[in-house]
């Protein structure tokens, strides 16, 4: 990692840096770039924007192209707010809650973040390749060797760009530079950082990020030649609270908030319990409310001596609702725990 991670902003796990939640109540509706979190498999590249090319091609390219930085970010681009989050994020909770604790980083809730991204639609790219109508496959390659394939109905949603601007500004080497896919909706290893190649392929491909890392396995998951399980695909909605990780709250009357997202649509609402989850109350949502990026919300109660822990669940506009802890399914690799979390808090 390049940018710096403060100990007030980020807790680190190795080359990865997850944002402290309590940050969520400093932020307006994005997550500055600074307090982004950072999810590397093998470091931060540096690359020379005036020597790196983006490669359209693959047996589904009729006609492979090339472009140097200034000819993508020439091409006809759009602006969208978008939340990316990584497919472990929660990753903690299979084992403080389920007692099953599975390897990989162990995530609280902080490895996601709201940004504004600029880009190009994969699906212009594809056009101008040429992409047969027999394809099924786009691969972004990373500057790192990180490769992961989408089916091409993934690629040519009209959000999943190949994007070169986040809040405004190009890119930190950490988030991508030059140019990154963002596959919205989608668990944050859809979005390849550091993009070098587009792959068009006629049959699937098969890489390590789809066969044995994110990839749903064990507990009933069926293996799938040559992958260990189906791979993962969308993340799950999610409602965080804007306090420390424990948090400690002055009794009496008190205000909270948070961030809300769904990798499916707008947050239709988002609710609180004090009691472990037996009875919820609304939460106020507030400024924007963008589907698939998310929503602040805020919540006023009285904080009593005997409170432990509060809760907060997301319910989407697509009528999502945040499951309970016991309805959260086990996986080996441990995505996606999409379960509210009873956040751990103490009224002195
Ligand atoms: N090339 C490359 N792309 C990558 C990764 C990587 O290690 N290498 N990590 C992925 C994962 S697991 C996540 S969660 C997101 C994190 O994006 P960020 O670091 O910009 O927050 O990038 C994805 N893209
Ligand atoms: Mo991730």
């Amino acid at each position: 990692m390049l940018k710096p991670t403060p100990n007030d902003t980020f807790v680190l796990r190795g080359d990865n840096a997850e944002m402290r939640t309590e940050r969520l109540a400093a932020h307006d509706y994005f997550t500055p770039t600074a307090e982004f979190f950072v999810r590397n498999n093998n470091g931060t590249p540096r690359i020379d924007a005036s020597a790196w090319r983006l490669r359209v091609g693959g047996d589904g390219a009729r006609h492979p192209i090339e472009l140097t930085y200034e000819e993508l970010r020439a091409l006809p681009a759009v602006t969208l707010a978008r939340v990316l989050e990584c497919t472990g994020n929660g990753r903690t909770f299979f084992g403080s809650v389920m007692g099953r604790p599975t390897p990989g980083t162990d995530w609280k809730l902080g490895a996601f973040g709201v940004a504004k991204w600029t880009g190009v639609p994969l699906a212009t790219l594809l056009a101008m390749a040429g992409t047969s109508p027999e394809t099924v496959c786009v691969m972004p390659v990373g500057a790192d060797g990180i490769e992961r394939p989408m089916p091409i109905a993934k690629a040519l949603e009209p959000d999943t760009l190949m994007a070169y601007a986040m809040n405004d500004e190009p890119l930190l080497p950490d988030h991508g530079f030059p140019a990154r896919a963002l596959v919205p909706g989608w668990g944050g290893i859809a979005s390849i950082k550091w993009v070098t190649e587009l792959v068009v392929s006629l049959n699937p491909i098969h890489t390590d990020k789809n066969t044995h890392a994110y990839v749903y396995a064990g507990d009933g998951y069926e293996p799938e030649p040559p992958a260990l399980g189906p791979a993962t695909t969308h993340g799950t909605l999610k409602a965080v609270i804007a306090l420390p990780y424990p948090a400690t709250l002055a009794r009496g009357r008190c205000a909270i908030a948070g961030f809300a997202f769904s990798p499916f649509d707008r947050i239709a609402a988002v609710e609180v319990s004090l009691d472990g989850g037996v009875t919820w109350q609304r939460a106020a949502l507030t400024g924007p409310n963008i589907e698939r990026a998310g929503t602040r919300w805020t919540f006023d109660f009285d904080a009593k001596p005997d409170l432990d822990g509060i809760a907060a669940r997301a319910i989407d506009a697509s009528g999502n609702v945040q499951w309970a802890p016991h309805e959260q399914r086990f996986n080996a690799l441990g995505y996606n725990y999409g379960a509210w979390v009873v956040h751990p808090v103490r009224v002195v």
